[in-house]
């Protein structure tokens, strides 16, 4: 490599010629090819409008955004979905700083994902002479990206990729940059010494197998435990084992809890499910086995009153397992005393070949007593749902919602918001496993629109998103780009006229409260600006109709539903993280 000197491709070229070289576009989109990457997310623009004609002429899938965030959104979580690096693509500077939040949403979730951005001449942005979207992206990429490489020639464009592929999938998963200058897509080179040039990566994601004394520590904690519990988080999700997560959960007859997005590994509905008695469990447990799932903020760090401490920060006596492919993550928060490094299919094929018939079921004082908490817990919950208000609620909404998830459980489940957020994950049952998509680590609002197109191309399923009205607005433009690729998207908008709540007022009387929006506003109508179907529903019997209407016709709906104004809380369930309602 490198014996090629690059040169820039020229009209001049007879047809001859051309068959013999390649150019830099042409290297790209084989070596996606090369390796299975077949769509790409992106929005076009100086340098690469040419990259995203030549590669949809080349049989890829270009699905086009109206803003780089969308799209970014969409590449993390095919990813997520596919454990194939999504790809996102987007111009230099502005493009790459709007598609750049999704790279970092992505490595902060452990997603593969790739950000391609085209950049401008190094030279000229290296000494600061002010070039088109000048801008040192790479520089800038790197502390929110797992990896970031650069290309500048077009012999290393096969290494580029590869090492990009291999970074963002291997290990625990993250958001990679790769960096390509306007001038390497017209660089030509012969044909055949460019094809020489590309990769095919060989397994990319090696499986990781734990260490048999790691699993024997494990089992031995889990076997010797009076009040076990596993936590399923949305690593467990992604590794795809669902088969092995299911038999250890009902061969141990351990109780478990999943994670939002973890929510469907196995039937909320399973008997060992303990997500209706959530604040039972975790103060109650004596030995808790992670499986894909971190101890941060979502699970109070492992500590504090949550867990059955005394003070915010007291640890509540828990034994942990950690199964996690990242050997850095144990003790991150609280003592780890049996990680378990290595991928969850293989730790938990593992720890199924130690587990015979002899493994005795867990004490049926701590079962029993589950069982009776999450029977209350439905019962009183069913009462709620059952109630018919007018407005509407968040309830009375998301009981029919929790009926069409229930009649069509192939169907992805997109969902941000705060109450919008909260009250769905509660309320929606998840049938099956990888189909409830969410604003993951960060509470990030904004993902909806991205992650509605990425799941309806990817899983040729139908799509229901779940959208608090700010929610939606992050990426509301992209109705557009439903109808345009006609996706069978059903969007409802949890319409309470804003943020938590439709009822702040400023107490100068000057403005509207930063908190609310336009009052009864038509989201409806934006969708049939588009050719979609829009629908104003008031009442739980106009949003079912709606609903089972989307379903069938798979035509790309937006249905707005008139929620109550007064039903929300602030932030949601997390109140508690929220400063100034502390101080009140
Ligand atoms: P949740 O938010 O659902 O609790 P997190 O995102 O906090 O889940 O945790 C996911 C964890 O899963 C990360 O620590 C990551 O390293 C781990 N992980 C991701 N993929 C795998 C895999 N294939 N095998 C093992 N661990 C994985
Ligand atoms: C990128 C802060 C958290 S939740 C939320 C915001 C703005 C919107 C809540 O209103 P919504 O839901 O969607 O109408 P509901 O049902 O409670 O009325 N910017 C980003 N991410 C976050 N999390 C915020 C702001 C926030
Ligand atoms: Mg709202």
């Amino acid at each position: 490599m490198g014996t090629v000197e690059p040169q820039v491709a020229s009209d001049a070229q007879t047809p001859d010629s051309k068959d013999q070289v390649t150019d830099g576009f042409q290297l790209v989109i084989d070596a996606l090819k090369l390796n299975g990457l077949d769509t790409i997310y992106g929005l076009p623009g100086i340098p690469i409008t040419d990259l995203t004609r030549r590669a949809q002429a080349a049989g890829l899938r270009v699905l086009s955004f109206r803003h780089e965030q969308n799209a970014g959104y969409a590449a993390s979580i095919a990813g997520f979905l596919t454990q194939k690096p999504g790809i996102c693509l987007t111009v230099s500077a502005p493009g790459f700083l709007n598609g750049l939040n999704a790279l970092a949403h992505a490595t902060v979730n452990c997603f593969p994902m790739i950000l391609i951005s085209g950049s401008s001449e190094r030279e000229i942005v290296d000494l600061q002479q002010g070039d088109y979207e000048e801008m040192d992206q790479l520089a800038i990429a790197k502390p929110v990206a797992k990896a970031a490489y650069r290309v500048l020639h077009a012999d290393d464009i096969g290494v580029g990729v590869a090492r990009a592929i291999r970074a963002a999938v291997s290990g625990r998963p993250g958001g990679v940059y790769l960096d390509l200058p306007a001038k390497l897509f017209a660089q030509s080179i012969d044909a055949e010494l460019g094809k020489k040039t590309l990769i095919k990566v060989v397994d990319p994601a090696p499986k990781q197998i734990p260490a048999p004394q790691s699993v024997r520590r494990a089992l031995d904690l889990l076997k010797g435990a009076k009040r076990p519990l596993i936590i399923l988080g949305k690593g467990a999700a992604y590794a795809q084992a669902d088969s092995e997560i299911k038999n250890l959960i009902e061969k141990t007859g351990i109780p478990y809890l999943p994670m939002s997005m973890a929510k469907g590994l196995l039937p909320d509905t399973h008997e060992l499910c303990a997500s209706a008695a959530r604040s039972f469990v975790l103060p109650g447990a004596d030995v808790v086995m992670l499986i894909g799932a971190r101890l941060n903020w979502l699970l109070s760090h492992g500590k504090g009153k949550t867990w059955g401490g005394k003070g915010h920060k007291d640890w509540g006596g828990q034994k942990f397992i950690q199964v996690d492919i990242s050997p850095q993550e144990a003790d991150s928060n609280v003592r780890i005393d049996a990680p378990v490094v290595g991928d969850i299919g293989s730790c938990v094929s593992a720890f199924l070949s130690e587990i015979n018939s002899g493994w005795a079921k867990p004490p049926a004082d701590w079962t029993s007593a589950i069982q009776e908490k999450k029977t209350s817990n439905v019962a009183k919950m069913a009462e709620t749902l059952a109630k018919n208000p007018s407005p509407m609620n968040f309830h009375s909404a998301l009981s029919v919602v929790r009926d069409i998830v229930k009649a069509n459980p192939d169907a992805i489940l997109v969902n941000e918001g705060a109450n919008a957020l909260d009250f769905t994950r509660s309320i929606v049952d998840m049938y099956k496993p990888r189909k409830r998509i969410d604003v993951g680590t960060w509470g990030i609002m904004g993902v909806g629109m991205g992650y509605c197109v990425a799941a309806a191309v990817v899983t040729q399923q139908p799509v229901i998103a779940i959208e608090g009205d700010s929610a939606f607005g992050f990426s509301g433009m992209e109705v557009e780009t439903l109808c345009r690729y006609n996706l069978p998207v059903c969007i409802v908008i949890m319409n309470n006229n804003g943020v938590y709540k439709g009822t702040d007022t400023d107490p100068t009387g000057r403005d509207p409260a930063p908190t609310v929006f336009v009052k009864g506003a038509r989201y409806d109508k934006l969708m049939e600006a588009f050719g979609g179907v829009g629908v104003h529903a008031t009442t739980p019997a106009e949003l079912r109709k709606a609903m089972e209407q989307a379903i069938r016709s798979k035509k790309p709906t937006l249905i707005n539903a008139v929620i109550d104004e007064t039903a929300g809380t602030e932030s949601g369930r997390i109140t508690s993280l929220n400063p100034s309602a502390k101080k009140k």
